[in-house]
């Protein structure tokens, strides 16, 4: 095992990989930016070291910074977190070529995944179900149409590089087709520096569900099962939870096959995601793979016991991790993480940076929060808005919405805006409630209306009831 580790990131991600450090006794160094200077993460490392100002492409972005950073304090490893460099091929490869350990997926499995297009070629190859449409990219909207009569419209044209939403374009016919292709193309040129597009049907209100996977060096692979992130907006996720509402046992068994022949397609080590699109007759389809730990990692861990980040260390350093066989992951419960950020929900979920003067987490059984404020902190404007996660456990579903109102009501955040509001709003939503989430739901049963109808007790204008 490593003795000891640089984390090359700030927040609450970095403070979780540092007490995952602390439990195996790996010493961990911080690196932060002059805004992070009062930060938790600075504080709780053993060693931390400024690597640049504020803005994230001289700091948290700077590779050149971290790698020195590593080397001066005799690192053998960096943990990259989420975000920043965490899919950054070149990064992944410049650490290994430091002779440090990038703990994650090797370069090779990173940039074969990035490129959506490829990505999509490699698992249709490998037999995981892809979303009818175009074998890698298209030309011309000629070679476009051919794919799109094929499959019927209507088509979405997404962008080869591109990947979380960003770059995608809906056609509903042929004329819509040939002027949004080359819409879509010229976006994707000034968003991510190249104009390749793929086409696939377009499903409609699907759910996204994903798998957790883990893989070691020593040729074991497990999943640990899946999580349902439906409840996003504007391609962010607001809350996630594990398991999905939606899947039987056998579904289940089916999309965690699908995620290992992902895995064994790519010769995939350390912990990564599989994204699907699960459709209203059962099927699933692969979207794109997530090279890093994400976000949302948490309630996974909340039902099967098995600390993912430990688990990555384990993986870097070498060692076989704990779970070696499918049957030593068991689903236990239902856990349901929500997303506080510093957004105001009754503007447009604006930003909204400033100091904190109460922060007040919720405590008790069932109930994780993974933050790094403090009463006093400020939140500076440079980086993402999140400011806590609030994770839930029941034994049902039901009993872990219960708890989360509970919380949600004991969480208390004083001096500027957060999405406390529209999660107390959502838990009492009934089609949240029976599970019924789809990527729709925030636009359809959650608009700033709604919320605020609930905030200020006032009801909503009625809404048309055609629609
Ligand atoms: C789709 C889709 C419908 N049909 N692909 C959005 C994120 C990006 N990774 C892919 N996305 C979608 N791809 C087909 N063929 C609908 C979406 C989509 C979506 C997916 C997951 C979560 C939220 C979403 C919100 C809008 C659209």
């Amino acid at each position: 095992m490593f003795s000891k580790i640089l984390i090359a990131n700030r927040g609450e991600i970095a403070l979780r990989v540092i007490r995952a450090c602390k439990e195996m006794g790996i010493l961990s160094v911080a690196v932060f930016s002059d805004a992070d200077r009062d930060s938790l993460h600075a504080r709780m490392a053993d060693e931390a070291l400024c690597i640049g100002p504020a803005p994230a492409a001289q700091s948290y972005l700077s590779m050149p910074n971290i790698i020195s950073a590593a080397r001066i304090t005799g690192c053998e490893a960096v943990h990259p977190g989420y975000g920043f460099l965490a899919e950054n091929a070149a990064f992944a490869r410049a650490v290994g070529d430091s002779g440090l350990t990038f703990i994650g997926p090797s370069a090779d499995a990173i940039e074969r995944m990035g490129d959506k297009a490829v990505a999509r070629q490699t698992m249709m190859a490998a037999g995981v179900p892809c979303v009818p449409g175009s074998v890698g990219t298209v030309d011309s909207s000629e070679e476009a149409l051919v794919f799109a009569r094929e499959v019927g419209f209507p088509v979405l044209i997404k962008a080869a590089a591109g990947g979380g939403g960003k770059g995608m374009r809906v056609a509903a016919d042929e004329r819509e087709l040939h002027s949004n292709f080359t819409a879509a193309k010229t976006e994707a040129a000034a968003a991510f520096g190249s104009d390749q597009v793929y086409i696939e049907k377009y499903l409609a209100r699907p759910r996204h569900v994903e798998m957790q996977v883990l893989a070691d060096t020593h040729g074991h692979a497990v999943y640990l099962y899946e999580r349902d992130c439906s409840v996003q907006r504007r391609h962010q996720k607001l809350i996630e939870e594990a398991p999905s509402p939606a899947l039987t046992p056998e579904l289940r068994a089916a999309m965690g096959e699908a995620a290992m022949k992902a895995v064994r397609a790519v010769d995939y080590v350390n912990a990564g995601t599989v994204e699907f699109l699960l459709d209203h007759d059962g099927r699933f389809y692969f979207m794109e793979m997530n090279t890093r730990v994400q976000v949302e990692h948490p309630v996974t861990e909340q039902v099967t016991g098995v600390d993912i980040i430990q688990e990555q260390l384990r993986i870097a350093s070498g060692e076989p991790m704990k779970h070696v066989r499918q049957e030593d992951v068991r689903l236990n419960g239902h856990a349901i993480e929500f997303r506080i950020n510093a957004e105001d929900p009754l503007h447009n979920f604006r930003p909204h940076p400033g100091t904190i003067d109460v922060f007040n987490p919720p405590g008790g059984f069932g109930v994780r929060v993974d933050s790094h404020m403090y009463s006093g902190y400020t939140v500076p404007p440079n980086y993402d808005s999140l400011l806590a996660k609030l994770i839930v456990w029941g034994e049902t579903r039901g009993e872990a919405v219960a708890r989360a109102r509970r919380a949600l009501d004991e969480f208390i955040i004083v001096g500027i805006p957060t999405t406390l509001p529209f999660h107390q709003y959502v838990v009492e939503e009934e089609h949240f409630q029976r599970g019924e989430v789809y990527t729709d739901f925030v636009e359809r049963y959650a608009t700033t209306e709604d919320v605020r109808a609930f905030v200020t007790g006032v009801p909503a204008a009625e809404k048309e009831a055609s629609t």
